[in-house]
């Protein structure tokens, strides 16, 4: 296996409009990034990874673009962009943004254009079809934020594909131009010194042919989630060989491709350090592990999970990465509730269980990501009313689950606090003043109230805190290769409370013992697991440094690593 800096690294995703406000219009912006790179610099993460700050009218916060090459004016100017860019270089942190070329903007030039005439020269830059028949949609695919992905344009009688939000259009990769524009746009970051690329639904570019309509998977509904023609299609991987060969092999950058729905072989084949085309990419199995399965719509129906499931997940990637593909590592990001509220216990463990958490997705085979906010142990929020929630999805959700679901407001509202996108999008809480230091005007969405009991300024100062355990699991990274490169062997694989796995390399090994939860199991020492010396690197609890390993019972939501040689 090679070494490479993006194996190393740590990156840190920031949510720009959720992150810090510079000027008091209620909305975080590039400056008040550049005023936080010191507390990047003393987490000590390697990466940035900015979600999108590009024109863009909002309709679903910066994922529907209308100039890739213009920075969104709430944000700043390309004069601020340059200076963050230096600020975090010269604290050795690089830079990656978020390419979000599956669609645009309805407000992009390209579709401005596309929808005036059939003929007009941007008219394939998009995915145009006439009505069926009976004037209704081209097939039968649902949008990921609810009702059909066609929407009609009455200027030309034909419907455009969207599997997002109907002012977010689909690019049309079948069309070489297309293609060519958007790889001139990649280099044209590029060349400005951006360090690579976090790429948004990437694995959604090609569609079957002919878009045939896809099974029923939801017979309440008219429209039916799509994945098997969009998910892995056809022409994916020719599409990304070409921007490999035209673009990304021209720099020595990091690339990891969001990647719902591909299957694991293809996820392989994509993320081969030899032959393949991006370096990692995020898979989304485990983030089911909680929802019913079969529909997208699943997510809003939740399930208790299991922790053998999650294990049988993890373990089945890593395996299949080993010797040439490489895996990213997270439990949360902008599109998911928050990670302590999910799989832990915000309530009476919350301390214990963020670590624990944190101490897994730090000593697993894989590129850790960290999402604003996490490294304080941030926590899902519940806000009374729909009108406190920003989201379009939950926005088109909540409308669909009412009004053709006949769900009640209640029932509704539950669901969003359990799996809302909002729940990650609250101001980041940096101390305990007034709307948590985000800003000094009123938030674009409310603050957490926790923010006084949860907040930077104070974890910053307590040796103990959520925020120190990440920079302590950060540190060891650098200083353990077997870390970043050993081999991972799982044990107890049925054990309902404890994952237990080794990591491996030149006669050093790791020993990682999680408690997943509040119960009080026994460990024992596996027979094949021999060792002369043991060496704790971490734990969420006080621990005895004679204590022996051979059996002992673990407290809840304990971690302890042992390095044994
Ligand atoms: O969060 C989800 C819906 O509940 C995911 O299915 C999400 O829509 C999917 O992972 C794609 O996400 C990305 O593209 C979207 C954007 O809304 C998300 O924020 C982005 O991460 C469209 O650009
Ligand atoms: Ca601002």
């Amino acid at each position: 296996m090679k070494r490479q800096w993006w194996k190393e690294a740590v990156v840190y995703q920031v949510y720009p409009r959720s992150f810090n406000d510079s000027n008091g219009d209620g909305i975080g912006d590039l400056q008040g990034i550049i005023e936080k790179a010191d507390y990047l610099q003393e987490l000590g993460v390697d990466v940035v990874w900015l979600s999108p700050v590009y024109k863009s009218p909002n309709d679903d916060n910066g994922y529907d673009i209308s100039d890739y090459q213009q920075i969104m004016d709430e944000f700043g100017t390309m004069e601020d962009w340059d200076e963050l860019l230096d600020a975090l270089h010269d604290r050795g942190i690089k830079l990656i943004m978020d390419l979000v070329v599956n669609h645009t903007s309805d407000e992009h030039p390209w579709f401005v254009e596309s929808r005036q005439s059939k003929d007009n020269p941007y008219r394939d830059y998009y995915i145009w079809r006439d009505p069926k028949p009976d004037g209704s949609e081209p097939n039968n695919w649902v949008s990921f934020f609810s009702g059909s992905a066609w929407e009609y344009d009455d200027r030309t009688n034909q419907y455009f594909l969207h599997l997002f939000t109907k002012r977010q259009p689909d690019l049309n990769w079948e069309n070489t131009e297309v293609r060519n524009d958007v790889y001139k746009m990649m280099t044209w970051w590029l060349d400005r010194g951006v360090d690579g690329f976090r790429m948004d639904v990437i694995n959604n570019i090609s569609k079957s042919p002919g878009l045939p309509d896809a099974s029923v998977k939801d017979p309440d509904s008219d429209y039916q989630f799509a994945a098997e023609h969009f998910a892995n299609g056809p022409r994916l991987m020719e599409f990304l060989g070409e921007m490999k060969e035209r673009v990304l092999k021209h720099y020595d950058i990091m690339t990891v491709g969001e990647t719902a729905f591909l299957p694991i072989d293809s996820a392989r084949k994509m993320t081969d350090e030899n032959v393949g085309f991006l370096n990692m990419v995020f898979q989304f199995e485990h983030m089911a592990v909680d929802a019913q399965p079969g529909t997208h719509a699943g997510k809003w129906e939740t399930r208790q999970w299991e922790l053998p499931e999650l294990k049988h997940i993890m373990t089945k990637w890593d395996k299949e990465m080993e010797g040439g593909g490489w895996n990213s590592l997270y439990f949360n990001n902008h599109d998911q509730p928050r990670q302590v509220s999910r799989f832990g216990d915000d309530k009476h463990y919350h301390k214990h269980s963020a670590k624990l958490l944190a101490t897994y997705l730090h000593t697993m085979r894989g590129t850790p990501y960290i999402y604003q906010g996490e490294e304080l142990g941030m926590t899902n929020v519940r806000f009374p009313s729909i009108e406190d929630y920003r989201d379009v999805e939950i926005h088109n959700m909540y409308k669909e689950y009412t009004e053709e679901r006949g769900y009640s407001h209640e029932e509704v509202m539950n669901k969003i606090w359990t799996t809302g996108r909002d729940n990650a999008r609250t101001p980041v809480q940096w101390d305990d003043s007034e709307n948590g230091g985000f800003t000094t005007g009123t938030p674009w969405i409310k603050v957490n109230p926790n923010y006084r009991e949860i907040n930077a300024k104070q974890q910053m100062s307590d040796p103990d805190s959520i925020f120190n355990y990440y920079k302590q699991l950060i540190e060891l990274r650098k200083q353990e290769d077997v870390i970043v490169y050993g081999s991972y062997e799982l044990y107890m694989a049925d054990h309902e409370e404890l994952y237990v796995y080794t990591r491996s390399i030149n006669g050093e090994k790791l020993l990682v013992i999680l408690n997943f939860f509040a119960g009080e199991p026994v460990f024992e020492l596996p027979e094949d697991i021999a060792f002369d010396h043991k060496t704790l690197l971490i734990s969420n609890y006080e621990v005895k440094e004679s204590e022996s390993i051979s059996s002992f019972t673990l407290r809840p939501y304990e971690a302890r690593v042992y390095k044994l040689n």
